[in-house]
């Protein structure tokens, strides 16, 4: 008997859209660009944004050479919502919760490519000290709350970091306590409980947090406009009576304008808001998925949006930058990318008589 795989009759989502839901969505989004933009803010913003681009191209390479293991989740096409929302925020004081497509998140909030190379190396040198791995990245120092393998999990661990800057503030009465709290979750994560749960938290308690949905239309091979009954995450906010935003997720300023906002809102006390960052992930799930499900026009047409050349782009056109400047830039990355994998592979791997350390706070 031949096997068919068919699509329950009764699939189609509330909105009643199909499969280029997620490219029209955002094709009606790019009008509204904001411009204001100084000169350093825009080249960090590019350092960042191809440091997380050329560090991950670097691990794909380490990869297919075999040189490193484990599920590797690369974020290549989703920069500029990493550097729009981590570049608008306080480092070292606000925090940031990641999935286990974490690298970037960890280069943008500061932790140093040496240590995070080292950690998908499984080093003593690594941030998580080589006991994590790809999947997770911690940094007490940078704020990073952690790289989760399960999805959702992460976004509980965000509300309780939000609670804390609440509760100093208002009832331990430490008056500067005004941190942020980001949580970074993909379209597929939305459809589990913690999601709804936490925003309903967040929303009774007016708690400093912004739940970042990295939209990419994809969960491993389910397509979003199939698994979930109102693709237009953001509009599920209303339903607990919090503000929530489309977001053009390709383009870095648009990230951070909406970042602005929403910090905005939660130093001045006004709670939590949801950003959709409409994206799309340039490669497989993982560096072990061979990428086959996904159509070739859906990765061209995404390919054209690619938010380096986006931000390229809006510098050059504004007079702030020139093309061999950011050439240059790019040159000195690379040297960065380079003596992290030096350091990360000749760096010493944990004793195997420590490998429980660390597993109780009192170790760290
Ligand atoms: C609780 C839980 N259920 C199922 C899985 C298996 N799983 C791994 S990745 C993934 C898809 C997540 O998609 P999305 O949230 O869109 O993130 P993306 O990979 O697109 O960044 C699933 C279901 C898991 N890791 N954790
Ligand atoms: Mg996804």
């Amino acid at each position: 008997m031949s096997q068919v795989r068919q699509t329950p009759p009764n699939h189609t989502n509330s909105k009643g859209l199909g499969a280029e839901e997620h490219a029209e969505r955002f094709t009606n989004l790019i009008h509204s660009e904001p411009t204001n933009l100084d000169r350093d803010s825009g080249l960090e913003l590019f350092r960042d944004m191809t440091l997380g681009r050329r560090f991950e191209d670097k691990c794909a390479e380490m990869y297919y050479r075999g040189k490193m293991f484990g599920f590797v989740h690369l974020y290549n096409g989703q920069e500029a919502v990493s550097s729009g929302v981590i570049g608008a925020m306080r480092k070292k004081h606000d925090w940031f919760c990641s999935t286990y497509r974490d690298h970037v998140h960890a280069l943008s909030a500061g932790v140093p490519a040496r240590e995070v190379m080292s950690e998908l190396f499984g080093k003593e040198t690594g941030c998580s000290k080589g006991r994590g791995g790809s999947m997770h990245l911690f940094s007490k120092e940078h704020h990073l709350l952690g790289g989760y393998a399960f999805i959702g999990e992460g976004i509980p661990v965000a509300l309780g970091s939000a609670f804390t800057s609440r509760y100093k503030r208002e009832v331990l009465n430490e008056t500067n306590s005004d941190s942020v709290t980001a949580a970074f979750f993909g379209d597929g994560t939305c459809n589990n409980g913690q999601f709804f749960e936490c925003l309903n938290m967040a929303q009774l308690w007016k708690l400093p947090i912004i739940f970042v949905v990295e939209n990419n239309k994809w969960a491993i091979g389910m397509a979003h406009d199939r698994a979930t009954s109102d693709p237009e995450i953001w509009r599920k906010a209303e339903a607990f009576g919090m503000k929530g935003e489309e977001v053009n997720g390709m383009n870095v300023l648009s990230v951070r304008a909406a970042t602005q906002r929403a910090l905005n809102r939660a130093r001045a006390g006004e709670g939590p808001t949801l950003l959709e960052c409409l994206t799309y992930r340039y490669r497989g799930h993982s560096l072990a998925d061979p990428d086959e499900l996904r159509a070739k026009e859906e990765k061209e047409f995404w390919a054209q949006k690619d938010p380096l050349k986006q931000l390229e782009k809006d510098l050059i056109s504004n007079s702030i930058t020139s093309e061999s400047e950011l050439r240059t830039i790019e040159k000195e990355i690379d040297k960065e990318v380079i003596d992290s994998v030096d350091f990360a592979i000749n760096a010493a791997e944990p004793s195997s008589e420590e490998l429980t350390k660390y597993i109780w706070a009192e170790d760290v």
